[in-house]
């Protein structure tokens, strides 16, 4: 029993010696929602051969693709609680989580993604990525996913289009509310559904950017894409923040590069398909329509803020922010 237990001190004493640090080679498990040939999948390999080569082999990530580790609002608890340690999220599911994450689920909050990434990289950024860290999903970098618009089998053009629709969203409140402002039925679903819901008709529509509209098939069940834009969602390649926090500084420090050198090369890999989707889809056939004047569809969301900063006053001081960035 002694020598055992001594013999492990050796083996320890001689893992110091190697690594530095205390921790042997680790593993982590990273949860992509996305196929081959959408960017992101190919950024998360990108982050898993960044991190291999930036430790040394220390830690190594592999990848589960195609949300095979669980939908996204489970797979983002799992990583609150650490049982997945990394993966590439849409802040949408995160705001039910972590409240300040909200300000990027608000309608027309942004007006383009430029302006997104600069209130990320302002005051608001950091207040949101302190509150993610702290609830257990601590971003390392964010991610493009350009604008959401309306896809049906007919064109929107104002959101009395969207009345009487059944609409899928994502999981959270503020999309709900979103859909019944424009007097439409919101739906709440897991993406891995939202084909199949298409296809039978169980809701009329959905929303989401170009490569997602088009990597899952639901170019295929529809007829029309509406260039509504009415949400511009960041995502992140988020970490469970103990097992981050637990790294040596050096092993933080690589992981942190891995994770800003896959959401550079995503960024780029993102404008070239995104522009790619649209020409695909539409070669097949969808119909995609512009939205001159989205200007009905922003004053159908007054409601929207209004009850959710009447409810959440906190939250006023980020929009703001967000406002007053140029
Ligand atoms: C995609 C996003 C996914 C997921 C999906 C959805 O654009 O990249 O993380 O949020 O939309 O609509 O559920």
């Amino acid at each position: 029993m002694f020598e055992r237990f001594s013999s492990t001190l050796v083996g320890a004493a001689a893992a110091v010696a190697l690594f530095g640090s205390v921790a042997a080679a680790d593993t982590w498990r990273a949860w992509n929602i996305h196929n081959d040939g959408h960017p992101n999948t190919a950024a998360m390999d990108k982050f898993a051969e960044l991190v291999n080569t930036a430790t040394g082999g220390e830690l190594t990530v592999e990848v589960f693709h195609g949300g095979v580790l669980g939908s996204q609002p489970d797979a983002l608890e799992q990583v609150r609680i650490g049982a997945i340690e990394v993966g590439n999220f849409n802040l949408g599911p995160i705001g039910p989580m972590v409240k300040e994450a909200n300000l990027v689920s608000l309608p027309f909050i942004f007006k383009s993604v430029p302006h997104m990434f600069r209130v990320l990289d302002g005051e608001a950024g950091e207040i949101m990525a302190s509150a993610m860290a702290d609830a257990g999903v601590k971003p390392l970098a964010w991610v493009d996913a350009g604008a959401r618009s309306f896809y049906s089998q007919k064109p929107i053009n104002t959101p009395a289009d969207v009345e009487g629709l059944k609409i899928r969203v994502m999981n959270n409140n503020l999309y709900t509310a979103m859909i019944s402002a424009m007097g439409g039925n919101p739906s709440p679903m897991a993406f891995s559904e939202v084909q199949q819901a298409l296809k039978t008709g169980v809701v009329d529509g959905a929303e989401n950017n170009f490569p997602s509209f088009k990597s899952v098939g639901h170019y295929e069940v529809t007829t029309h894409y509406s260039l509504s834009e009415h949400l511009i969602i960041p995502e992140c390649i988020c970490v469970n923040t103990a097992k981050f926090d637990a790294l040596s500084p050096e092993m933080q420090t690589a992981v942190r590069g891995a994770a800003e050198e896959a959401a550079l090369f995503q960024r780029e890999l993102w404008s070239v398909q995104s522009e790619q989707a649209r020409k695909d889809v539409e070669a097949a056939g969808i119909k995609v329509n512009e939205i001159a004047d989205k200007s009905p569809f922003q004053d159908a969301m007054g409601v929207v803020y209004d009850e959710y900063l009447a409810a959440n006053p906190d939250m006023k001081k980020l929009v703001e922010l967000a406002q007053a960035t140029e």
